[in-house]
C-alpha cells in the first residue's frame, strides 16, 4: 500500500484487479486515481479530450471504453452524469453490459470498503444539501466523527476513512442511487420529490423509481425518514409502512401522529406521542422559510436517531446545534445589504421548485432569472408573481421566461448576470424599501457558466463590485 494513502479510504480490495472508469470529471478522477494508489488495473476515458489530457497528466492510463475488449473487466465506474438508460445509453455502457460487466458509481465502492461505518443517505428533488451540510454539522458539534460527502462537496474515495462507528453522510442523487447495488444505508431520508431530471429517468416514474432506491436493502434495524408533504413521497412512505419497514413520517404542512412536524414555526416530535416541542425554527436565520423547515425537522429526526442510545449528550444539545448551523453558500445566502437592500445568492436554486422556495421567503423582489431552462420554465411559480417588483432576465431561457412574465411582471432581458446585477442594484435602491435583490435562476447554469457555484461567485463578484456596496459582505447565509 502506498503510505501516503494511509490517511484515505483503504481500496487494497482492489489492487491488481481491472476497473474501467468512465468520466473523468470531480467523481471520476479522483476515484480512478484513489484506485491507481491502490494499484488497481485502472482503464479510463472521457469523451473531453481536454478531460482526457488532465488525467493522463495524472498518469492515468486512457483506453476508449466504447471500443475495449471489456471481456476481462468485472466493474465499470460510471460518472453519475453519464446516461446509462435515458435518454440513450452511452456506448461503453452498452458494450459493459453485453460483457456482463457490473455498473456502479464511486459511492457503491465506498460502502465495499468501508462496510463497518454507519451510513445516512439523504436524497430529495431539493433542500439535499442543505439537509446533508445540516446533519454534518450537527453530528460534529456532538463529537461524532463524519464525513460528509457525495453529490455535495466531496465525492466518496476522496473522504476519510471512517471505519467502524464513524459516520458517513451522503448527499445522493438519482443518478448515483441508480448505480448502487449494495450500498445500505442505516438511516435513509428521502425530503420531496417534485419534477426533475425527467430527460435522464424517462419520466416521473422512472425518477421517483431512482429516489425510492435509497430505501433499497434496509432491514429492521435501520431507518427510513421521510417528507410526506408531497404526493409521490408520501406513496413511498406509505409503501414502506406497508412493508413494515421502521418509517418516520416528517410534516412542514400538518401535525403527523406518531412523527415530527412544524406547526406554527415550532419544530415537534411526536414519536412517543408527547408532542414534545423541540424549537422555534422561525427563530434561525440561517434556515429560513418552509423548505429549510423541513430539511432541519428530518436532520434533527436522523441525528436523534443516531444519537438515540448515547447518554452522554444532553437534551438540549441537539436543539443547541441546530442554531449554530452557519448555512450553505449558494442557497438563499446573504451577500450583502446596501441601504437596507438585501442581495440574496440561491444560484443553487436550478430548477423551478427551488427558485419557489426563495421566492416564498421574500417581497419586493428584484429577481434575477435564466440560464437554461428545465422543463416547463417558469410557469409554477405564477402565484409568486406578486411578490415581484422586476425580474431581469439572463441566458439561453430569457425569450421563453419573458414570455410567461408579459404582463405580469415587469422584465428587462439583460442577457449576461453582470449587466443583471447593475439594472437590479439600480432599481432596488431606487425604490421602494426594504427591497430583495434575488439570484435564484430556476435554471441550469451550464449554458453561461461551469456550475451553479461559478454562477453564484460571479454573482458576489458582480455584487462586490457595485458602486454602490460600500459596505463589507455580512458574514454566514441567510
Ligand atoms: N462525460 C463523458 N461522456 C458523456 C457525458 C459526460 O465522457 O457522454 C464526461 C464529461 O466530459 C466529464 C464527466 O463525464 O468529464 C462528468 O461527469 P459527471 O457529469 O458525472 O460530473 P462529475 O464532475 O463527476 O460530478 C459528479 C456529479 N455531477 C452530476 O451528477 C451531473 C456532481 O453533482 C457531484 O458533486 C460529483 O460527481 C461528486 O460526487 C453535481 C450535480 O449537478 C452537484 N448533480 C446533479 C444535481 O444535484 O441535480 C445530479
Amino acid at each position: 500500500m502506498n503510505p501516503a494513502a494511509q490517511s484515505r479510504i483503504d481500496l487494497s480490495a482492489f489492487t491488481g484487479t481491472p476497473i474501467a472508469v468512465l468520466g473523468l470529471g470531480k467523481s471520476g478522477l479522483s476515484a480512478a486515481r484513489a484506485l491507481q494508489e491502490y494499484s488497481a488495473d485502472v482503464r479510463a476515458w472521457d469523451d473531453n479530450p481536454a478531460r482526457r489530457a488532465t488525467a493522463q497528466n495524472h498518469g492515468m492510463p486512457l483506453v476508449d471504453l466504447a471500443t475495449a475488449d471489456l471481456g476481462d473487466v468485472p466493474t465499470l465506474l460510471l460518472s453519475p452524469g453519464i446516461p446509462h438508460s435515458h435518454p440513450a445509453p452511452h456506448p461503453a455502457v452498452t458494450r459493459a453490459r453485453a460483457a456482463g460487466c457490473e455498473i456502479v458509481c464511486d459511492i457503491e465502492l465506498l460502502a465495499r470498503v468501508e462496510h463497518d461505518a454507519i451510513y445516512i443517505g439523504i436524497t430529495g428533488t431539493n433542500g439535499k444539501s442543505t439537509t446533508t451540510a445540516l446533519i454534518g454539522h450537527l453530528l460534529h458539534q456532538l463529537g461524532k466523527r463524519a464525513a460528509i460527502g457525495g453529490n455535495i462537496g466531496a465525492p466518496a474515495l476522496t473522504l476519510a476513512p471512517m471505519g467502524s462507528g464513524g459516520l458517513y453522510v451522503l448527499e445522493l442523487s438519482s443518478y448515483q442511487l441508480e448505480l448502487l447495488s449494495s450500498a445500505t444505508f442505516d438511516v435513509a431520508i428521502l425530503l420531496n420529490i417534485s419534477p426533475d431530471h425527467l430527460d435522464r429517468h424517462g419520466g416521473m416514474a422512472g425518477y421517483i423509481a431512482a429516489k425510492k432506491r435509497i430505501f433499497a436493502r434496509q432491514t429492521a434495524a435501520s431507518f427510513a425518514i421521510v417528507g410526506v408533504d408531497d404526493e409521490a413521497s408520501r406513496a413511498i412512505y406509505d409503501s414502506l409502512v406497508a412493508q413494515q419497514q421502521s418509517a418516520i413520517a416528517v410534516s412542514v404542512e400538518r401535525p403527523i401522529a406518531g412523527g415530527v412536524y412544524v406547526v406554527d414555526g415550532w419544530l415537534i416530535d411526536d414519536r412517543d406521542g408527547d408532542a414534545r416541542r423541540i424549537i422555534d425554527l422561525s427563530d434561525l436565520e440561517t434556515l429560513p422559510g418552509p423548505h429549510n423547515a423541513q430539511n432541519a425537522a428530518v436532520a434533527y429526526t436522523a441525528v436523534s436517531v443516531i444519537i438515540a442510545d448515547d447518554a452522554s449528550i444532553d437534551d438540549t444539545a441537539l436543539t443547541d446545534a441546530i442554531a449554530t448551523f452557519p448555512g450553505l453558500a449558494h442557497r438563499q445566502e446573504l451577500v450583502a445589504v446596501v441601504d437596507g437592500s438585501r442581495f440574496i445568492n440561491d444560484s443553487k436554486a436550478t430548477n423551478a421548485a427551488a427558485a419557489a422556495r426563495a421566492l416564498a421567503c421574500n417581497d419586493n423582489i428584484i429577481w434575477i432569472a435564466g440560464g437554461r431552462a428545465k422543463a416547463g420554465g417558469i410557469e409554477v411559480l405564477a402565484p409568486f408573481f406578486s411578490r415581484i417588483r422586476h425580474a431581469f432576465l439572463i441566458g439561453e431561457s430569457a425569450g421563453e421566461f419573458a414570455k410567461t412574465l408579459d404582463g405580469q411582471v415587469p422584465y428587462t432581458i439583460s442577457g449576461e448576470l453582470a449587466a443583471a446585477v447593475v439594472g437590479a442594484a439600480d432599481l432596488a435602491l431606487s425604490g421602494p424599501q426594504p427591497s430583495v435583490v434575488l439570484l435564484s435562476p430556476a435554471c441550469a447554469s451550464f449554458d453561461q457558466f461551469p456550475d451553479f457555484e461559478a454562477r453564484g461567485e460571479a454573482f458576489r463578484a458582480a455584487v462586490m463590485g457595485l458602486p454602490q456596496t460600500g459596505v463589507a459582505p455580512t458574514e454566514g447565509a441567510a
